[in-house]
């Protein structure tokens, strides 16, 4: 192992000497399948963890099953006690932690911190909602009544979450899960395992601290047999996935299937709008950063972009501009601003974009390769790529399937309705961004007629959404809801309390039942 990717490992307590245990339910463990985690932007391998057996896995689920039958006594602002700690114990680690998302999923230095920025953050949220996951008091028809919807801890959740965001979307889950009163169990990429196992650590240690089951955060690594246990069991009330719209549409119907519950955060398919009063100043950096920030692997990456034909070659020309002079490269070096893709397999999926993209004589303005040379081509580097397809054909996948890299399509548009239609035109709805300086066209961006997607940006590039907004999409986005907004109310479940307090016993509707 190189010694940096050691030293990382070493100040998140992650062993490098030998295979790493991927099980956590109050005890580390894990004897089933090896798994290696490796680096995508040098292939090193960082590590070996072990998985769980099928019996390691089990015992995980009932313990935190048991875990969440005591848990769920402990009042809501103690949870959030548990969370405040958390929270200071993650933002202790948060630089050592952003290196390790770097070094194993890939995204360079600064959104590696961020996303642990992310999780702190989600936790702070939580902390507050600790006090405030309010229920309500309804007026009753019937004299000497009252009613109440009092929000109680709903059970296990399970959380799927996705190589690209290896610790943020566990984060959102966990916190809203643990204030809530629920225990949580964790399957992460197979791909990103070393990333759970610090974060379980760090949230494992805060809980034994505080003399709370572990089991209440546990961790369950491994592949798809692993994920289909969680998504089957019974034991697991609620699954809260993050992944392609493949994968979320067969757990979907498993869940619904034995009445679970779900959360489904799917592809995205993003665009921006640029009008031709737009600051262009603004408009370019942001497209650039939507676009191939995290070389292009944010479920909110800028995939399409739309320009007023006013504005539209300037626009380009500018944007031509910051993509030549992109610095790809070892993602924890302070210059670089584009990493590797995370798989090998990304950048075949990559390459067969561009092969349809010129089968379709699209124009290819830059980029369209993989970056073939020493030290590049030992990771999965691929070339950020703007194309100008000849017309906008909404079933023509290129515009209709989310690719997973930094391949930004670009449009051009007569009349702002013109542009709304294409938006809206594809099976997703997760993020959407336009950017103007006329009220009008922000009132009807945002209104009826306007985008359809989860976020609707106005002057705001399409990614990096903060965690105060209930964050995810709308059709085949999967509808879910996670972090800020009312997404606690998922984690939850309502009882609708009807007390009698009189000395009769009316039945509602006036219906009279003599006995
Ligand atoms: C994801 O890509 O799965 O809004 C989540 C964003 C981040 C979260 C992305 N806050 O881009």
């Amino acid at each position: 192992l190189s010694s940096r990717a050691s030293n990382i490992l070493n100040s998140l307590g992650v062993s490098t000497t030998t295979e790493v245990s991927g099980v956590y339910d109050g005890e580390w463990r894990g004897s089933g399948d090896v798994f290696e985690s490796k680096c995508p932007a040098t292939g090193e391998v960082l590590a070996r963890v072990k998985s769980a057996t099928p019996q390691e896995l089990h015992q995980a689920l009932e313990k935190t099953r048991e875990a969440y039958v005591s848990f769920r006594n402990v009042p809501a602002p103690r949870r959030g006690e548990l969370l405040r700690q958390i929270r200071e114990a993650l933002a202790a680690k948060r630089v050592e932690l952003g290196e390790l998302v770097s070094l194993e999923m890939g995204k360079i230095r600064t959104e590696g911190i961020g996303e642990v920025q992310e999780f702190v953050d989600i936790c702070d949220y939580a902390v507050g909602l600790s006090r405030m996951m309010n229920g309500r008091v309804v007026a009753s028809e019937r004299p000497g009544h009252s009613i109440l919807e009092v929000p109680n801890p709903l059970g296990v959740v399970g959380v799927l979450s996705a190589f690209n965001f290896p610790v943020a979307v566990y984060g959102w889950n966990l916190a809203l899960s643990m204030a809530a009163g629920n225990a949580t169990i964790w399957k992460p990429s197979p791909t990103t395992p070393l990333c759970a196992i610090a974060v379980t650590k760090i949230v494992s240690e805060v809980l034994e601290k505080n003399g709370i089951p572990g089991a209440v955060a546990g961790l369950v690594t491994g592949g798809k047999d692993v994920g289909e246990a969680v998504v089957e069991s019974k034991h697991v009330d609620l699954v809260s996935f993050t992944g392609s719209e493949h994968v979320g549409r067969i757990v979907g119907k498993a869940v619904m299937s034995r009445f679970g519950k779900v959360i489904l955060e799917l592809g995205g398919n993003n665009a921006s709008i640029v009008m031709p009063d737009a600051d262009l100043s603004l408009a370019v950096p942001a497209v650039f950063f939507g676009a191939v920030g995290t070389a292009g692997q944010r479920c909110t990456s800028t995939r399409r972009l739309y320009l007023h034909r006013e504005i539209a070659d300037e626009f380009l020309e500018r944007l031509l501009k910051l993509y030549s002079s992109v610095a790809a490269g070892d993602p924890l070096a302070s210059e670089t601003l584009l990493g590797p893709l995370h798989t090998p397999t990304a950048v075949g999926t990559y390459e067969n974009a561009i092969k349809h993209l010129k089968s379709i004589d699209a124009e290819i303005l830059c980029g369209g390769k993989r970056y073939d040379s020493a030290p590049l081509d030992a990771g999965n580097f691929v070339q950020p790529t703007l194309a100008l397809p000849k017309s906008v054909n909404p079933t023509d996948q290129i515009w209709k399937t989310e690719t997973f890299a930094p391949i930004l399509n670009a449009a051009k548009f007569d009349e702002l309705e013109q542009a709304i239609e294409w938006n809206n035109a594809v099976p997703q709805g997760l993020s959407s961004s336009i950017w103007t300086r006329d009220l009008r066209n922000v009132g009807k961006w945002i209104g009826p007629a306007g985008s359809d997607a989860g976020i609707v940006n106005v002057n705001v590039g399409t990614s990096g959404a903060e965690i105060g907004a209930a964050f995810g999409g709308n059709k085949s986005t999967g509808w879910g809801r996670e972090s800020g907004g009312d997404a606690w109310k998922e984690y939850v479940r309502w009882s609708a309390c009807t007390i009698n307090f009189s000395d009769a016993a009316p039945l509602a509707q006036g219906v009279n039942f003599p006995a």
